[in-house]
């Protein structure tokens, strides 16, 4: 009876908890999470900071296209975990492409302000070229193999002439192109836009809504979720060693019963099941390649997993005592003016790992958070700051804010920062498409274990989690749905009549 099938998903973020509540809702009774922490939630944080101690996003902090379609959405309206403002019709209507349209204040590396109008040629000119970036993938056409190469091209061969007779302000346009390029690794989670597939670019979806947050935390998401299942359904602390598959001997405490998977944990546990969703990070999966999987994964499989890109994104969080931005500002640039190429990468990261943080978003209401900045930051620059003390960033991140704004008493008063690469369990922050990469190896990712044709018992080992979503990785909205997709595909499995399934 399927109700009696052993079921054990792999890691307790919104990948696994979505696969076992959609397994318990339609009547698997013996499913459980195994997670190698003593939380749940995974890359989807909720801490404290500040004066009044309020809530801050370590990892996800937005619901991306908050509108009907996304199950992120519909999930937090029906807990009631969303404002009013999120939830109008109007917000979700709103279709801001990629990115949301935030009230900017742009600082330059020679101290201070520099206004609108300096900016927003500049501006316009690289989110074209940040647009037509995506459009190669409907098109199949790839002129250059990633998005960085094909930007420094578009750059040099469509600068307007009129640009280049001002030297000056030429060079200001160049560098605050170079700030954006920055700023999109890490929207893209990448070290430099020159890793990421071209072709594969405009996979990524966007849904209609402007991006909102959980007023009360993302956890708050998850922690609902759980609470709608049975009780001891998440086994913490349990760190999966090994998933060995075609497994022929009798498993370990199952009265003489033969299971196809018997899983063994970092402390010598064992558990034996008839079916295992693998929901671990891409980050993860790269780092156990040679050892997570018993037998290894097949060829095409592990190559998937070696070639798909998973970088890393972190935030340093500063409270100030007061503002030194505008009382409307949303987003706050750096320009270093003499930065006057392209290029997104840091020459010496020991000494200079600070110049990729170009950019940090002002948590907003300000009732609620205080003075509070978000920087972010990408890439190898990033996971050397996660190898410093939180003292010497904070020195860093004062000197540069001291430099861009030319005030020499300001001083953040607090600092938190994530340190995503160095999680044992997440070894960075999200996927996307790198260079030489598809759609064949996101699909590659997913496909369950045993592949097809072989003889052995099918659906032993699915695969879920973000990197496995064709269209939506990187995203808590990816991660969820592919976590059904699995559930559904093991529904189905056992319920042949209704076999179709959604991927
Ligand atoms: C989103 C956003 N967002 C910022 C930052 C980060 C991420 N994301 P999990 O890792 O959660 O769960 C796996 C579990 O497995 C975990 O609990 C482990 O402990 C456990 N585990 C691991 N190994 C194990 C073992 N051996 N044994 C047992 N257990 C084990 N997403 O929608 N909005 O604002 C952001 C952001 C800093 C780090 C984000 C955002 C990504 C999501 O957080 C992430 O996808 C999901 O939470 C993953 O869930 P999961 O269940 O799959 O894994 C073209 C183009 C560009 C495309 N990119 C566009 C960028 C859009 C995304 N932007 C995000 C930015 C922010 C701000």
């Amino acid at each position: 009876m399927a109700q009696d099938l052993q079921i054990l998903v792999i890691g307790g973020g919104i990948a696994g908890i979505g696969a076992a509540q959609k397994l318990i809702k339609s009547g698997f009774n013996n499913v459980r999470i195994l997670e190698a922490t003593k939380r749940s939630g995974g890359r989807i944080q909720t801490g404290r900071l500040g004066m009044c101690d309020n809530i801050i996003e370590i990892g996800a902090n937005f619901i991306h296209g908050p509108s009907k379609e996304n199950p992120v959405f519909r999930l937090g309206c029906g807990y009631q975990l969303l404002s009013e403002e999120s939830m109008s019709e109007e917000n979700q209507a709103f279709d801001s492409g990629r990115h949301t349209l935030f009230i900017p204040n742009w600082f330059s590396s020679l101290g201070g302000k520099l206004a609108p109008e300096t900016i927003a040629p500049a501006l316009e000119f690289f989110m074209n070229l940040l647009e037509r970036s995506q459009e190669f993938y409907s098109t199949g056409e790839e002129p250059f193999p990633s998005v960085g190469e094909f930007l420094k091209a578009e750059v040099k061969r469509l600068t307007p002439e009129e640009w280049k007779e001002d030297r000056e302000s030429f060079d200001l346009r160049m560098a605050m192109a170079n700030t954006l390029l920055k700023l999109e690794c890490s929207y893209s989670g990448t070290h430099t836009m020159d890793d990421v597939s071209l072709g594969a670019f405009g996979m990524y979806k966007t849904l209609p809504g402007l991006d909102c947050t959980f007023p009360r935390g993302y956890e708050g998401l998850t922690d609902s979720m759980l609470k709608e299942l049975p009780k001891d359904i998440v086994l913490y602390n349990k760190q999966v060693k090994c998933v060995h598959w075609n497994y022929s001997k009798k498993g370990p405490n199952t009265e003489g019963t033969s299971f196809p998977v018997v899983i063994e944990c970092s402390n010598g546990e064992t558990f034996a099941a008839d079916h295992v969703i693998i929901t671990v990070s891409l980050g993860y999966l790269k780092q156990h390649q040679h050892t997570f999987l018993s037998p290894s994964f097949p060829p095409q499989k592990l190559h998937s997993i070696q070639r798909m890109g998973f970088g890393t994104t972190n935030k340093i969080f500063l409270e100030f005592e007061k503002p030194f931005w505008d009382e409307d500002c949303e987003l706050i640039y750096l320009v270093w003016e003499d930065e006057t190429h392209l290029d997104d990468v840091v020459a010496d990261i020991k000494t200079s790992w600070i110049r990729k943080m170009t950019g940090f978003t002002v948590l907003k209401p300000t009732e609620r958070y205080g003075h509070v900045l978000c920087g972010w930051i990408a890439g190898r620059e990033s996971e050397y700051m996660e190898t410093l003390s939180e003292d010497e960033v904070l020195h860093t991140v004062t000197q540069l804010l001291l430099k861009f704004t030319g005030n020499p008493t300001l001083r953040p008063r607090k600092l938190l920062r994530s340190q995503w690469f160095h999680d044992l369990y997440s070894c960075g922050s999200y996927s996307y498409v790198a260079k030489g990469c598809s759609g064949r190896d996101i699909e590659n990712l997913a496909e369950p274990l045993p592949l097809k044709g072989s003889d052995s018992k099918p659906l032993q080992v699915l695969f879920a989690g973000e990197a496995t979503h064709n269209s939506y990785f990187s995203t808590v909205h990816g991660a969820l749905l592919s976590g059904w997709r699995e559930a559904e595909r093991l529904v189905a499995h056992y319920t042949p009549a209704s076999a179709s399934f959604k991927s």
